[in-house]
C-alpha cells in the first residue's frame, strides 16, 4: 500500500492495536477517551462528553474492521463500486453502529455504571443533514445494505459544513435556521488533513500539437481548491465488514495566498481562503428544482474531480492497462448531479493518459450507470452553456465532442426523423443554450434505471422515450428499498422484539422472512400483543407532541400522518382540505360519531418555494382553529411537528396508523417513506403512483386504501382540458371548504391571507389535480375510519402490512444492482 494514503495511515494505527487498545471494555474505553481524547475530568463527565467518548470508542472498533475489509477487497482484487451522490442523509449513527457491532447491551451496561441511560446519551447526537429528502436518505439506506452484503463499495459525497436548514415554526410559518452540525466536533469521522486532491476551475484551454503531431489540450490559468477527505464508517450488520463514506471538504490551496502577502494584502489573502472554502459550505436546500447557481456547479465538479482522482489512484496501484478499467470499476451516478464525471473521465483518458477518443469513450460507457429519481420537468437539470464554459471550459468542449459523435450516430440510425436530433441533443438550443445533464448521463452510461416499476415505465414511455428507442438495452428498473436495521430494528425495538420472539432473527438480513408472521395475523393473542406495542409507541409520540407543541392528543385516536418534503405534487393541500371537511361535519353535528383522529404533518419547504411555504402556514392556521374550538374537543387534532428529519422520522414511523402517500398519479418516482410506515404496521392511504403500486401488489388491496385518478387518466384529463371549477360547483362540501379558506375563516386577522391558494386551484388550472381527486379521497378516508373502528380487523391489516413488506428491503435492491448492473459480488 502507498504509505501516504489514508488507508495506509489508518493501517499504521491498526498495527498499534488491538493489543494496545486503551482497554478491553467499553466502559474503560469511554473513560479513557474522556480523559485522553477529549481532555476532560473522567470522574464526573457530563452527558455530551460521554456521548463523544462513546462515539470515539466505537470508531476505534469500526476503523479496525474497515482496514480488514479494505485488505480483503484488495486481496481479492475485486471490481469496485463507487456510489457518487451530492447528498447523504445517514441519520444519527450511535444506535445504528451499536446494533451493527452487536454492542447495544454492553453500551447500556457501561452507561448505567456511569449513571446514564442509552436514551439520554443518544439524545446528544446531532444528525448530519447532508441531504434534502428521499434521494439522500436512499443513498444512506443503500450504503447500509452494501455493507450488509459485503460489497466492495465506496460512498462519495460532500461534507457540507451546513446541512439542510433547521426548520422552526414561528406564528405558523416556516423559519429557516443554519444547521451547524459540526459545532460540537465530529466524533465519527477521520479528517484526513494530510490527504488532499487539487480541483481546478475556470481558466482557458490552450490547444497545441506535440512532437508526435497529436492535438493536445491544456487548461491554463484558473484557480485550484483542495479537497480534503473526511471518512465515516458504515458497518455491515454483525458481519465484521465496514464500508467508507468519503466526504470531501474544501480547503484553500495554500493556507493564505502568497501573492497577496507579497503586496501586503493580508485581508485579501484571508478572503481568498474563505472564498475557496465556500465550496463545501452549504447544501442547496432545493428538492426537485435546481437553482442553476455557479456555486452548485462547482460543488458538483468538486465532488467529481476529487473522487475520480481517488478512483484512478486506486486503479493505478494494480498496474493493469486502461482497457481493464470497466472490469475493475463501476461508477454509479445518483441522479444527474455528479454526471460531469463522464466528461471528467474522458478528459483524464484523452488529455492526460493520451488515449484515442474512441478507446476512451469505450471505457466510459462501460463504467458509468445512472439512476433517475424524478420525472418532474422542472427538476431535470440543465446548465446555461455560458456558465458551464466559464467554470469548466475543457469539459464543455468534451461534451460538444460527445454530442457531435452521438448525433452523427443517431442520424445514421434514424435518417427519416430530422427533428429527433434537436430533441435528444445534449445541448438545448434556443434563445439561450443549455447543457442537458440527463441526456449526458444517458448517453454516457451503460445502464439507466428508474426507482419503481411504474416510474421506470414512465421513463421508457414518455420522458426518455426517444433514448429508449436509441438504447433499449440500457433501460431497467430497480425498485427502491429501505434498511430494516434502522427502519424497524432500531426505530421500533419493541415491535422488533415481538417479531423476533415469534420468527427468530433472520428477518434482519432476509426481510422476506417476515412472511412467517402471516399465520399469526388471525391469532387473537398476537393481535393483542401487536396492538399493545403500537399503543405504547403512540403514547410516546403523544408525550413528545405534548412537550414540543403543547397539544394533548388521545393515544387511542387514529394517527393520520403526512410527513415528507412540502411540494405541491405531494398534495399536503389535499389532506388539509379533507381535515377541514371533517371539521365541518363535526360543526354541523357534534354527535356525528366520527372516529377521533390526530392529523400529524411534518416536512420542510424549499426556502424560495412560496406556495409550499404558504401551505405550511395554512395547515398551522387550520390546526390552530380546530385545536382551540371547544365544539371539537378530542374528535380532531392537527399537529405540525417542526424540523422533520431522520431522527424525527424514527419517532413517527412506529406510531402511525394511517400513512398518507397521496401524490398526483405519475409524479412520485417511488417514495420510500411509504415503505417505512408500512414496515412498522401502518396502513397506507395512497394513489396509484410510484412504489405504492408495488406495495399494493404485495400487501393486497384489502390492506391498502387506494384512491384517485390513474396516471393515464391524469394525462387524458389534461389533454381533454381539465376544468377544476366543475368540481367546485358540483361538490357542496368541497365548495364550503374552499369558500372558508378564501373567505378568511382560518385567518380572521387577514381574510385575504390564503386566497391565492384557492386561486391556484380554481383559476390557475390546479396543476396537481387536487380537486379532481378530492371526492375519491374523502370516500376512502371514510373507509379507513370505518376500518379503524374494527380494531381486530385493523390489527390484522397492520400485521399483514409488516409481514408482506419483505420485498422492500434495500438488501433486495442492492442485490439487484450488484447482480444486474454492477456485476459484483460480496467479498
Ligand atoms: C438540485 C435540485 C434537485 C434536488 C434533488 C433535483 C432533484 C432532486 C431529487 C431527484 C429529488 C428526490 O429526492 N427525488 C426522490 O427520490 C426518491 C429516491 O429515489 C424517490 O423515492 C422519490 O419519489 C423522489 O421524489
Amino acid at each position: 500500500m502507498d504509505s501516504t494514503t489514508p488507508e495506509a495511515l489508518a493501517g499504521m494505527r491498526e498495527t498499534a492495536s488491538p493489543a494496545t487498545l486503551p482497554a478491553d471494555t467499553l466502559k474503560a474505553d469511554i473513560l479513557w477517551h474522556v480523559l485522553y481524547s477529549l481532555g476532560r475530568d473522567n470522574e464526573r463527565p457530563d452527558r455530551q462528553t460521554v456521548f463523544r467518548a462513546l462515539a470515539l470508542a466505537l470508531r476505534d472498533r469500526l476503523v479496525e474492521k474497515w482496514i480488514a475489509s479494505q485488505r480483503a477487497i484488495y486481496a481479492k482484487s475485486s471490481k469496485r463500486v463507487y456510489y457518487l451522490s451530492l447528498e447523504f442523509l445517514p441519520g444519527p449513527f450511535l444506535r445504528q453502529n451499536l446494533i451493527a457491532l452487536g454492542l447495544e447491551k454492553e453500551a447500556r451496561d457501561a452507561l448505567t455504571e456511569l449513571g446514564f441511560t442509552l436514551d439520554d446519551v443518544a439524545g446528544e447526537e446531532w444528525e448530519p443533514g447532508l441531504g434534502n429528502g428521499g434521494l439522500g436518505r436512499l443513498a444512506s439506506c443503500y450504503l447500509d445494505s452494501m455493507a450488509a452484503l459485503r460489497l466492495p463499495a465506496y460512498g462519495y459525497g460532500i461534507r457540507y459544513a451546513f446541512g439542510i436548514f433547521h426548520q422552526l415554526i414561528r406564528d405558523g410559518q416556516q423559519v429557516e435556521r443554519a444547521d451547524n452540525w459540526l459545532r460540537g466536533g465530529q466524533h465519527w469521522e477521520f479528517e484526513r488533513t494530510h490527504y488532499m486532491h487539487p480541483v481546478r476551475f475556470y481558466g482557458s484551454v490552450r490547444e497545441w500539437v506535440d512532437e508526435q503531431g497529436r492535438l493536445r489540450h491544456t487548461l491554463e490559468g484558473g484557480s485550484t481548491v483542495m479537497a480534503m477527505a473526511c471518512d465515516m464508517f458504515i458497518p455491515g450488520y454483525r458481519n465484521d465488514y465496514v464500508l467508507n463514506m468519503r466526504l470531501w471538504a474544501a480547503k484553500s490551496s495554500r493556507e493564505f495566498e502568497f501573492s497577496f502577502f507579497n503586496t501586503g494584502d493580508y485581508i485579501g489573502a484571508v478572503e481568498k481562503k474563505i472564498r475557496d472554502e465556500n465550496i463545501s459550505m452549504v447544501l442547496y436546500p432545493n428538492d426537485e428544482a435546481p437553482e442553476g447557481k455557479e456555486l452548485r456547479l462547482k460543488q458538483q465538479f468538486f465532488l467529481v474531480s476529487a473522487t475520480m482522482q481517488d478512483i484512478v489512484r486506486r486503479f493505478r496501484k494494480k498496474g493493469v492497462a486502461w482497457d481493464q478499467f470497466p472490469r475493475k470499476n463501476v461508477i454509479h451516478l445518483n441522479e444527474t448531479h455528479p454526471a460531469v464525471a463522464i466528461p471528467e473521465l474522458m478528459r483524464l483518458l484523452v488529455d492526460e493518459e493520451l488515449l484515442p477518443w474512441e478507446e476512451a469513450w469505450y471505457i466510459c460507457v462501460r463504467t458509468f450507470a445512472y439512476t433517475n429519481h424524478t420525472v418532474l420537468p422542472e427538476a431535470l437539470e440543465v446548465w446555461p452553456e455560458e456558465l458551464f464554459r466559464k467554470v469548466l471550459p475543457r469539459h464543455l468542449q468534451i461534451i460538444y465532442e460527445i454530442n457531435r459523435r452521438f448525433l452523427h450516430d443517431v442520424r445514421r440510425q434514424f435518417p427519416h426523423d430530422p427533428g429527433l436530433l434537436a430533441r435528444v441533443s445534449l445541448i438545448h438550443e434556443g434563445e439561450q443554450r443549455f447543457v442537458r445533464m440527463s441526456h449526458l448521463a444517458i448517453v454516457g452510461s451503460f445502464s439507466v434505471n428508474g426507482v419503481s416499476a411504474h416510474h421506470s415505465n414512465i421513463i421508457k414511455e414518455s420522458i426518455f422515450n426517444e433514448f429508449y428507442k436509441i438504447f433499449p438495452e440500457r433501460f431497467n428498473n430497480k425498485t427502491n428499498g429501505i434498511t430494516p436495521r434502522r427502519w424497524l430494528r432500531q426505530c421500533n425495538p419493541t415491535l422488533a422484539w415481538l417479531i423476533t420472539e415469534h420468527i427468530g432473527t433472520e428477518w434482519l438480513t432476509d426481510l422476506e422472512q417476515l412472511k412467517k408472521l402471516e399465520p399469526y395475523a388471525e391469532s387473537a393473542g398476537f393481535q393483542k400483543a401487536w396492538m399493545e406495542v403500537r399503543l405504547r409507541n403512540k403514547q410516546k409520540l403523544a408525550e413528545y407532541i405534548h412537550a414540543k407543541n403543547g397539544i394533548t392528543i388521545l393515544p387511542e385516536s387514529l394517527y393520520d400522518v403526512h410527513v415528507k418534503r412540502f411540494h405541491e405534487y405531494k398534495r399536503q393541500l389535499l389532506n388539509i382540505l379533507h381535515v377541514i371537511t371533517l371539521y365541518n361535519r363535526i360543526r354541523r353535528d357534534p354527535d356525528a360519531g366520527i372516529v377521533p383522529r390526530t392529523f400529524i404533518f411534518g416536512g420542510k419547504a424549499a426556502p424560495g418555494y412560496y406556495m409550499a411555504k404558504h401551505i405550511i402556514q395554512l395547515i398551522n392556521a387550520v390546526g390552530y382553529t380546530i385545536n382551540t374550538d371547544p365544539r371539537v374537543g378530542d374528535m380532531l387534532k392537527v399537529v405540525f411537528l417542526q424540523n422533520y428529519c431522520v431522527t424525527l422520522a424514527e419517532r413517527i414511523m412506529p406510531a402511525t396508523d394511517l400513512s398518507e402517500q397521496i401524490s398526483t398519479a405519475g409524479m412520485e418516482a417511488s417514495g420510500t417513506g411509504n415503505m417505512k410506515f408500512a414496515l412498522n404496521g401502518a396502513i397506507t392511504i395512497g394513489t396509484h403512483d410510484g412504489a405504492n403500486i408495488e406495495m399494493l401488489e404485495h400487501v393486497g388491496d384489502e390492506n391498502l386504501f387506494l384512491f384517485g385518478l390513474l396516471s393515464h387518466e391524469v394525462e387524458d384529463l389534461r389533454r381533454q382540458g381539465y376544468n377544476p371549477r366543475t368540481f367546485y360547483e358540483t361538490d357542496s362540501e368541497l365548495r364550503e371548504v374552499l369558500d372558508m379558506i378564501s373567505g378568511g375563516y382560518f385567518s380572521p386577522g387577514d381574510p385575504h391571507m390564503f386566497r391565492d391558494i384557492v386561486e391556484s386551484l380554481l383559476n390557475h388550472g390546479d396543476r396537481y389535480m387536487v380537486l379532481a381527486d378530492f371526492r375519491s379521497y374523502a370516500y376512502r378516508q371514510q373507509d379507513a375510519a370505518r376500518a379503524y373502528l374494527d380494531q381486530p380487523g385493523w390489527a390484522r391489516r397492520s400485521m399483514l402490512n409488516t409481514a408482506r413488506m419483505g420485498f422492500f428491503s434495500s438488501d433486495r435492491s442492492m442485490g439487484e444492482y450488484a447482480r444486474d448492473i454492477w456485476g459484483v459480488e460480496g467479498v
